[in-house]
């Protein structure tokens, strides 16, 4: 095995999988080598019964397909292929929201109310709602049934997109990928790719934007908008992530997926006295609720709930023998989870109506009954601890602290003040050459990097160059669980600038924004620092960038593809699978900046990752005109003599 984490609970519980017999994900990995140089490349293609086809990346063998394809067209339409499933995961994700918050404006859920009701009134004017003299329940009916109207659109755009910049608007129209709604982006993109429909290699790289901003300026960030309604707006607060938050003499319930319906009832019922006592009689000393992947993020960032781990790390959740349940969603959720919990006494339960997982229960979630499902789901964990057996209980002890919930809305407050709500102190750093640029480092983990390490790295150098580094899904909990993501990292790892800003505000320099769904943040963000002035009128203008070194996901090209789209430089580790057509990297790579302003790099190495996105926000500090970085970058031994004279003089104050 060659590449595996720099995490010593995931290696402690990984020894013990082996020892066991377990498989996880790193030896099915190893298993498929080598892995099929076509796929990789994107050169092989199965879109009819004529193929499948595949074309000779030495161009010695087959030029073309059956149907006389060429590489260019086949890596272009597997992409957008790709792209789509990839919008419509968060496109859906997005519905479900909106359905909930519709079931609650009728009065027939249980458990949920408005949380929000601040964002639930903007929204409503945004999107023209009246709200004089009407309930929260008749606003949240209008305005759900008007999103579900935007799912469905034909022609026209849909209200989210009109939050970007004008400048980006109008080449969004120009260049015919303004989204009109989303179910029909999806539907239109996936007929592009049918054999014999679209076969060029530009217009099928414009329709990977366009599905991809439906899903970046519409369902994303309708999930996004939803959850704050319906669970509240995530404000900083104190937790912990790792293996670690696992408690030996507790109930371990664990929820893992990406919709927060569930999880969010599921914590708040786990509270429940009742609940608590009933635990204690079958003597546990309580009820400790987790979670692994985005919806560890999205009950992370509102209620502080801890996080067992990312991605890579729900095998060994189950492998520390100390898990009583866990309820699984949809999206990112290894089919393999029940043959691990097979050697356990752990109870897995898929809950949502879309995802069924051979050799794993089924109880289906309705926000109809969603306290009577969560009370009976809390009660099956309390029922299976005593079927735990003790003798092979092994929960690594790492668990760090992390400060996480920042939203575009909490910036404005932890930049300007109570008083004074403000992007100025961000933009002002930016100017002034404390904060060299906004870097939102994303994605999953994977075992083909250093599954978590290379975000490490990456956000360790970035910071170190004055970069502030924002953060959402697995590359957060990566990065959490390095320390990162508390407000000291400044003083361990940031440049002179950025510390300088972070111990003025108190905010740590990585700021975790929740979900993958969240990236839409991140987008209301940069538009943020437009609107506040002086540092360009479009988002390309911005000295931003995006990376997902360690993308896993479909949804993660759509992440990329939307960022590409609204004027963002994206790197990634692994390539995309476009290799097989030097025209489409090309196009990729170089042609794109010159027409949407972003466009795409792919290093895996991520120092030198790091390195190609510094030299992107110089780029574009220059061509602001922006003053000269405050500081000189230091290297890592000059930061922490620095930190340590710190320290030393704080202790001499005291
Ligand atoms: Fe082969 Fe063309 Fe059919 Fe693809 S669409 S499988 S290249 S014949
Ligand atoms: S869960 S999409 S592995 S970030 Fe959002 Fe993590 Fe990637 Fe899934």
């Amino acid at each position: 095995m060659k590449k595996f984490s720099l995490d010593s609970a995931s290696k402690e519980i990984l020894d013990l999988a082996k020892k066991e017999n377990i498989r996880t994900v790193w030896e099915r990995y190893e298993l498929q080598q080598p892995q099929c140089g076509f796929g990789l490349l994107g050169l092989c293609c199965t879109n009819c019964n004529l193929g499948p086809c595949r074309i000779d990346p030495f161009g010695e063998g087959a030029e073309f397909g059956v149907c006389g394809a060429d590489r260019d067209i086949i890596t272009a339409r597997n992409l957008l292929r790709r792209t789509t499933a990839g919008s419509a995961c968060h496109n859906d994700h997005g519905r479900d929201l909106t359905l909930a918050l519709l079931t609650l404006a009728e009065g027939r859920t249980q458990g949920y109310r408005i949380k929000c009701e601040e964002k639930l009134k903007n929204l409503a004017k945004e999107f023209s709602i009246p709200v004089e003299n009407k309930s929260l329940e008749e606003i949240a009916g209008d305005l759900a049934k008007k999103i579900l109207c935007e799912y469905g659109q034909q022609e026209g755009e849909i209200t989210f997109a009109h939050r970007a910049p004008k400048k980006r608007q109008g080449l969004w129209r120009k260049l015919k990928i303004m989204p009109r709604g989303m179910d029909r982006e999806i539907t239109e993109a996936l007929s592009r790719t049918n054999m014999g429909v679209d076969n060029d290699l530009r217009s099928l790289v414009f329709s990977c934007m366009r599905v991809a901003l439906s899903d970046g300026w519409g369902g994303s960030m309708v999930a996004t908008e939803i959850s704050d309604i319906l669970f509240g707006l995530p404000e900083p607060i104190r937790s912990q992530i790792n293996l670690g938050v696992l408690k030996e003499d507790e109930v371990n319930l664990v929820v893992h997926g990406h919709v927060p319906l569930l999880s969010d009832i599921v914590a708040q019922v786990a509270m429940e006295e009742e609940f608590i006592q009933k635990a204690k009689e079958k003597g546990a000393k309580g009820i400790n609720v987790v979670g692994i992947c985005c919806t560890a993020n999205e009950v992370l960032v509102r209620r502080g709930i801890p996080v067992a781990g990312n991605f890579l790390q729900q095998e060994l959740a189950i492998t520390t023998g100390a898990i009583e349940l866990m309820l699984v969603d949809l999206q990112c959720i290894m089919p393999a989870l029940a043959r691990v919990a097979s050697c356990f006494h752990t109870k897995i339960i898929s809950t949502h109506e879309k995802a069924r997982f051979y050799g794993i229960e089924h109880i289906e979630f309705r926000e109809q009954e969603a306290l009577d499902i969560a009370r009976s789901l809390v009660n099956l964990a309390i029922e299976n601890f005593p079927n735990r057996d003790k003798s092979r209980v092994n929960i690594p002890k790492e668990r760090m602290d992390v400060v996480v919930g920042f939203t575009t809305e909490g910036i404005f407050h932890h930049l300007g003040g109570k008083f004074r709500a403000t992007y100025r102190p961000l933009n002002n750093a930016i100017i002034e050459g404390r904060i060299r640029g906004v870097v939102g480092v994303v994605g999953c983990d994977n075992p083909k990097n250093l599954s978590g390490g290379s975000h490490i790295q990456l956000v360790k150098e970035l910071l170190r160059n004055d970069v502030l580094v924002v953060q959402t899904g697995c590359a957060a909990i990566a990065c959490g669980k390095e320390g990162l993501l508390r407000p000291e990292a400044a003083f361990e790892y940031a440049g002179l600038g950025l510390r300088e800003v972070c111990e003025a505000t108190g905010l740590p320099p990585v700021l975790h924004s929740g979900a993958c769904v969240d990236n839409s943040r991140i987008l209301i963000e940069c538009c943020e620092i437009l609107k506040e002035g002086g540092l360009g009128e479009d988002i390309s203008d911005l000295p931003v960038a995006g990376t997902a070194l360690e993308w896993m996901s479909e949804k993660a090209i759509a992440i990329g593809w939307y960022c590409v789209a609204s004027g963002i430089f994206v790197v990634f580790g692994t390539p995309l699978p476009v290799l097989g057509s030097r025209n489409l990297e090309k196009f990729l790579t170089q042609e794109l900046f010159e027409i949407v302003g972003g466009g795409w790099a792919f290093e895996e190495d991520p120092l030198k990752a790091a390195q190609l996105i510094i030299k992107h926000l110089d780029k574009k500090r220059e061509k602001l005109k922006l003053k000269a970085m405050m500081y000189p970058v230091l290297s890592p031994e000059e930061l922490r003599e620095i930190n340590q004279k710190r320290t030393s003089e704080v202790i001499l104050t005291k």
